[in-house]
């Protein structure tokens, strides 16, 4: 029987290469983000029968549950959740940090994340279904400038730990993805449009790119129904953790 997978932030990065991966299988795909455009896309690539387009700002949660209401009968039994949208701003120090960027952050990575798992809960319960919720290793390490950023992926990895308890017995997976550096529009978005600043970050890194991240979801979501993958933390060879730091007067 054909499955279906809603993945939000599907118009870029991560969550356009998870819609690819899975609509090229053959899933249906409900894909969301704020970038119409860019679903449209999906749509023309893989057949409205397997995308359908779901774009609105996911902070709005008038908006959000519209859109589920919204989703038509043949994808309305969403299998697999794939938490995903989500975004850094800003790389100062939180004494200089920008109190706004915060509250964004917040909105879209903790509040809207909580809020979407809420709304499709129910649902998976009831088919057995798997949450992906993705995290990043800056829920775990912490990092200059990595300050609210780092802390609502600790709130994600949190999350699912204790909605993968929440849920024992019912057969539901729950996955916290957590990557290390990988190159898709996340540094542009951080830095507010910065081409050159992203480019240099991702140069002779090897970085992780956004179809692994895909196809580890994509392995993950296919492995026998009795097997959890309860954390999935993923870095390029080329990144490793950094040592503790010393001031001295
Ligand atoms: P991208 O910037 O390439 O993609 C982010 C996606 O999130 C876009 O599709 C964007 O859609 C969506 N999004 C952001 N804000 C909103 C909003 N308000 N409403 C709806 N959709 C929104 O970055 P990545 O693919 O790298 O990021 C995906 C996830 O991976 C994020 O949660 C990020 O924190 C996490 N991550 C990224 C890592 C990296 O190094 N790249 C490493 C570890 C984790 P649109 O703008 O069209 O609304
Ligand atoms: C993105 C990875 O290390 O830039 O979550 O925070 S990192």
């Amino acid at each position: 029987m054909t499955k279906t997978l809603l993945v939000t932030g599907a118009t870029a990065g991560f969550g356009a290469a998870i819609a690819e991966r899975f609509a090229g299988a053959g899933w249906r795909v409900v894909a969301t983000g704020r970038r119409a455009d860019r679903l449209q896309t999906l749509v023309e690539r893989f057949g409205a029968d397997l995308v359908h387009p779901a774009a609105f700002d996911i902070r709005d949660a008038d908006a959000m549950q519209a859109a589920l209401d919204a989703i038509p009968a043949p994808f309305r039994d969403i299998d697999v959740l794939v938490n995903n949208a989500g975004l850094a701003l800003g790389t100062a120090p939180a004494q200089r940090a920008d109190l706004a960027q915060w509250r964004q952050m917040i909105d879209t990575n903790v509040t809207a994340l909580a809020a979407m798992t809420h709304a499709l809960l129910p649902g998976l319960i009831a088919r057995r279904g798997t949450i992906f919720n993705v995290s990043s290793i800056a829920g775990s390490y912490a990092y200059p400038g990595g300050n609210v950023y780092g802390a609502t992926k600790a709130f994600v990895t949190q999350f699912s730990l204790n909605l993968r308890t929440d849920l024992h017995g019912t057969g539901v997976r729950v996955t916290s993805i957590e990557p290390g550096m990988a190159e898709t529009e996340f540094t542009l978005v951080r830095t507010g449009g910065d081409r050159p600043a992203s480019d240099a970050l991702y140069a002779g890194a090897q970085p992780i790119s956004a179809a692994d991240i895909a196809e580890s979801v994509w392995w993950i979501a296919n492995l026998p129904p009795h097997l959890n993958v309860n954390r999935f933390e993923v870095m390029p060879v080329s990144q490793s953790l950094a040592g503790l730091q010393v001031h001295r007067d």
